[in-house]
C-alpha cells in the first residue's frame, strides 16, 4: 500500500465501534444496520479523500464471528484496499477470540493485509512496541508509520488499563530514539475517560493521559459509544449506530481529522448513517378508564407522528431509499387510576406499530398503581426516598432502594445492606455498557474483599 500525501496537511478517518454482527433485539434487520452504518463511513471517508483510517475497536460485537459477519467486514475493508488506503486498527472488548489458543478475527484479516492490527506487546512488569513490516506482517504489529507520521496501538486493556497507559510514554520514547522522531503520533486506545457519561464507572482520569502530551498529538478513542473530546487532543467518535436507547440519545459519528505540518489538528464529527430511534412518554394521569386512556393515547399518537416525521427527515436518519422505519421507545408513566389488570399494553404497541411503521417498539411502564404502592411503602423512608421534587419516580433511588431492602433481607448481608445496594448498581452499569463477564467478575471479587475480607476465598479460583 502508498500513501498519498496532500502537500501542506494529510486528512484522516477516525471511527469506533462498529459493532458487526450485532442482531440487536434478535433481528437480522438490525445487523443490516450495523453493516450500513459501516459502508456508508466508509464511502464518505473516501469521498473525503483521506490518507489513512483508523478504527479503535470493536469492529465485531461477538467473538463467534459468523461468515456473514466476516464477510461483511471484508467486503468493507476492501474498498479501502481497493483506493490504496491503509487502515490501522486495534483490539475492542467485544474483538476477543473464541478460545485461548485461536486467533482472533482482527489477527486474521491483518496477516491477509486487509488491515493493520495494532497491539503492544506486554509482559507483567513491561511494554513494547514492534514496527509494522509489510513483508512479514506477523500476527500484529506495535506501530507503523505512515508518510511522516507515526500511529501507535493499545489494545483494550481492562483492568490494567491506567497501569499500561503509565508505560506509554517511556515504550514510545524508546521507538522514536531508534527509528527517529516522526512529524506527528497518533496514539489508539479502547477506553473510557472518566466525567463523560454520567454513573459510568471504569473509566480513567484524564490526568492519566497527561504524560503522553509530549509523545502524542491526537488520542484517538472508542470504547464509550458516545461523542466526545478534550483539550483538542483527546477524541472519541461514539459508536456508528445506537445499541440501545440511551445511546440513541447521544452523538454518534466519526470524525475527518487534518493534520497540518505545523501539527494543528482540526478535527470534524459527521454523525454516521444510522436507524432513528423515537422516545414517546406517555402519562397515564389524566384518565380514568380504559376507553379514555385509549382515546388519549391515540391522540398523543398523532402529535408525536409530525415530530417523528421532522427526526426521520434529517439526512443523517435516511438511506439510499429515503425515510428509515424507526425504534420506538414507549414510556409509560403516571399514576393509574383504573385496575392495572385493565391496561393491556400489547394493544397500545400494536397502535404504536401501525401508526409510526416501526420495526420495533419497546415498552416500559413506569406507572404507579395500587400494586407498586405496597413496594413504596415497605421501602425505608418510604415514598419521600423514592420520588422527586416533581413527583416523579426517581429510578435511581428505587433502585438503590429495592437493592438495600433485598440485602437487608438477608442476615448476612444486613450489616452492609447500602454497600452492597452500591455494589449492584456498579454491576448492573458494567453489564449495561457491554463490559466483559471477565471484567465484571473481576469488579464484583474486588468489591466482596473489601466489604467481606474474612470470606473463604477458594471460589475464586475457579475459572
Ligand atoms: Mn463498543
Amino acid at each position: 500500500m502508498t500513501v498519498y500525501m496532500g502537500e501542506d496537511s494529510l486528512k484522516f478517518l477516525h471511527f469506533s465501534d462498529v459493532h458487526l454482527g450485532h442482531r440487536q433485539y434478535n433481528m437480522a434487520l438490525r445487523r443490516q444496520d450495523m453493516y450500513y452504518s459501516f459502508l456508508s463511513t466508509i464511502e464518505e471517508g473516501i469521498a473525503a479523500d483521506v490518507d489513512f483510517v483508523v478504527l479503535c475497536g470493536d469492529l465485531f460485537h461477538h467473538k463467534n464471528v459468523t461468515a456473514q459477519t466476516l464477510s461483511n467486514a471484508e467486503q468493507g475493508l476492501s474498498r479501502f484496499v481497493a483506493q490504496d488506503i491503509p487502515i490501522v486498527l486495534i483490539q475492542g472488548n467485544h474483538d476477543a477470540k473464541l478460545y485461548k489458543e485461536d486467533m482472533t478475527w482482527l489477527e486474521y484479516l491483518h496477516r491477509k493485509k486487509k488491515s493493520i492490527l495494532l497491539q503492544a506487546d506486554v509482559t507483567e512488569t513491561d511494554l513494547s512496541f514492534r514496527k509494522y513490516d509489510a513483508n512479514d506482517p506477523g500476527s500484529h504489529a506495535g506501530f507503523v508509520d505512515i508518510g511522516e507520521g507515526r500511529i501507535f496501538g493499545l489494545q483494550y486493556s481492562g483492568q490494567r488499563t491506567i497501569e499500561r497507559l503509565q508505560q506509554l510514554a517511556p515504550a514510545i520514547q524508546t521507538v522514536n530514539d531508534t527509528y527517529g522522531k516522526p512529524d506527528w503520533t497518533i496514539l489508539l486506545g479502547h477506553f473510557g475517560v472518566e466525567g463523560h457519561i454520567p454513573g459510568l464507572t471504569g473509566g480513567v482520569p484524564g490526568l492519566t493521559l497527561e504524560p503522553l502530551s509530549d509523545v502524542i498529538d491526537y488520542i484517538a478513542l472508542g470504547h464509550l459509544h458516545k461523542q466526545y473530546s478534550e483539550n483538542n487532543w483527546i477524541f472519541n467518535p461514539g459508536s456508528l449506530e445506537a445499541h440501545n436507547t440511551r445511546e440513541a440519545t447521544w452523538d454518534l459519528g466519526y470524525y475527518i481529522v487534518e493534520i497540518s505540518k505545523e501539527k494543528a489538528v482540526k478535527a470534524t464529527h459527521v454523525f454516521s448513517k444510522r436507524r432513528p430511534f423515537y422516545k414517546i412518554v406517555f402519562s397515564v394521569d389524566r384518565f380514568h378508564s380504559k376507553e379514555e386512556l385509549l382515546n388519549g393515547f391515540q391522540q398523543k399518537l398523532r402529535i408525536e407522528q409530525q415530530f417523528l416525521q421532522k427526526m426521520q427527515e434529517k439526512p443523517f436518519f435516511q438511506n439510499e431509499t429515503g425515510i428509515r422505519k424507526p425504534i420506538i421507545d414507549l414510556r409509560l408513566k403516571g399514576r393509574l387510576h383504573f385496575s392495572r389488570s385493565l391496561l393491556n399494553i400489547d394493544e397500545l404497541l400494536s397502535l404504536v406499530e401501525k401508526n409510526t411503521q416501526a420495526i420495533k417498539v419497546q415498552p416500559s411502564d413506569a406507572t404507579e398503581s395500587i400494586e407498586t404502592g405496597e413496594v413504596i411503602n415497605e421501602i425505608e423512608g418510604g415514598r419521600d426516598a423514592i420520588f422527586d421534587e416533581d413527583g416523579h419516580v426517581n429510578r435511581e433511588r428505587l433502585e438503590h432502594a429495592v437493592f438495600k431492602m433485598k440485602a437487608g433481607e438477608d442476615d448476612r448481608f444486613a450489616s452492609e445492606k447500602k454497600n452492597i445496594a452500591e455494589v449492584l448498581i456498579a454491576l448492573k452499569t458494567e453489564l449495561l455498557a457491554n463490559e466483559s463477564p471477565e471484567d465484571i467478575a473481576e469488579t464484583l471479587q474486588k468489591k466482596r474483599k473489601t466489604l467481606f475480607p474474612t470470606d473463604d476465598e477458594s471460589v475464586e479460583e475457579d475459572q
